[in-house]
């Protein structure tokens, strides 16, 4: 009888359902995912991945429409990647973007996925990272990653993005939000949409200006892109911006700017896991109990748990040394 094909093989061989389980893998925590990423990781590293984020209504799931749509029509295959904080997966919100989404379903050259947030805050960074390198490893040219800008496990999503697009419109204050809300700090590529409406051109000018005054040491430029994705405007633009910034990325560099961000996920990862076993029903808190009772200060704990904890990392270093 022959072995069962992996998730992994069969993801090679083009098939969607395979892809679909491996992404349910990943979002679920799923222990068997590990190894199907392992198999696929030298596929790993081409596509282009584009992070797209701003505040809610801002347009950014009818900007990704068209991102989809345009590079399409340039007989480029396209993975999207929704997550949404708050809905599930088959909740209202996310609805309304699967059926204006819809026209891009039909088409074979582009996978959508919606992920809702579950668990803890790197839980939801993790599983995007990991969704994005299994439709890298399929083989989308293209991964566009859409998340709503509302904080710092929303932009923790963003170190999957090679580029990331910070999607504005105009509306009361808007600009001055996106700078408190730190979004300015994150964007490779600021859009500002909707320009079909009034005040789009002083946001503009706004954002140009503080861009101008605040980023003035960076190698990048971000640039300030209108466009309407409404109306289907501009978009090209944004694709452009968005090719500036990856020649730009790819001419300083790319193979260390991706792995800046693959330490952040590793980092992030450990950080979570750990404490999860740790501080977990099957963790250190009984002992610790044990330990204050016995009148044993909480420094002193802590010093000789950390002392045993990263007892294993300081060998291998020895014995290289
Ligand atoms: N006037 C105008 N409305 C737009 C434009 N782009 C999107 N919208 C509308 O703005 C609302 C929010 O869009 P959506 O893409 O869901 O925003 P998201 O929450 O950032 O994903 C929807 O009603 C869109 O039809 C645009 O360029 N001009
Ligand atoms: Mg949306």
């Amino acid at each position: 009888m022959a072995a069962v094909e992996t998730l992994a093989a069969r993801i090679e061989r083009g098939d969607r359902t395979a892809l679909a389980r491996l992404i349910s893998w990943a979002e679920n925590g799923d222990a068997r995912f590990a190894a199907e990423l392992a198999a696929l990781w030298t596929k790993v590293g081409r596509a282009w991945r584009i992070g797209v984020t701003g505040p809610p209504g801002a347009g950014k799931s009818t900007l990704v429409n068209e991102l989809a749509r345009i590079e399409r029509s340039r007989e480029r295959t396209v993975g999207i990647c929704a997550v949404d904080p708050s809905s599930p997966f088959t909740g209202g919100a996310l609805l309304g973007d699967r059926i204006r989404m819809d026209d891009r379903t039909m088409d074979p050259g582009v996978y959508i996925r919606s992920m809702a947030s579950r668990g803890s805050h790197g839980g939801l960074a993790r599983a995007a990272a990991s969704a994005c390198d299994v439709l890298d490893a399929f083989g989308f040219a293209t991964i566009l990653l859409e998340t709503v800008g509302v904080g710092q496990a929303e932009y923790d999503v963003l170190d999957a993005a090679d580029t990331v697009v910070v999607v504005l419109c105009p509306g009361a204050g808007d600009g001055i939000q996106a700078m408190k809300a730190g979004l300015l700090e994150v964007a490779d590529v600021l859009v500002v949409n909707k320009s079909d409406l009034p005040g789009a051109e002083r946001l503009m000018n706004d954002l140009t200006e503080a861009v101008h005054v605040r980023f003035t040491k960076r190698a990048w430029h971000v640039p300030v892109v209108g466009a309407s994705a409404g109306t289907s405007k501009g978009i090209e633009d944004v694709l452009e911006a968005v090719a500036q910034h990856r020649a730009h990325v790819e001419a300083s560099g790319l193979g260390a700017a991706r792995t800046k961000k693959r330490v952040e996920q590793v980092r992030h990862s450990v950080s979570e896991q750990l404490a999860e076993r740790l501080w977990g029903p099957e963790g250190l808190r009984g002992r610790v109990e044990t330990e204050l009772g016995r009148g044993v200060s909480p420094h002193a704990i802590a010093a000789a748990l950390l002392e045993e904890i990263t007892h294993g990392l300081t060998r291998p270093a020895e014995v290289r040394g």
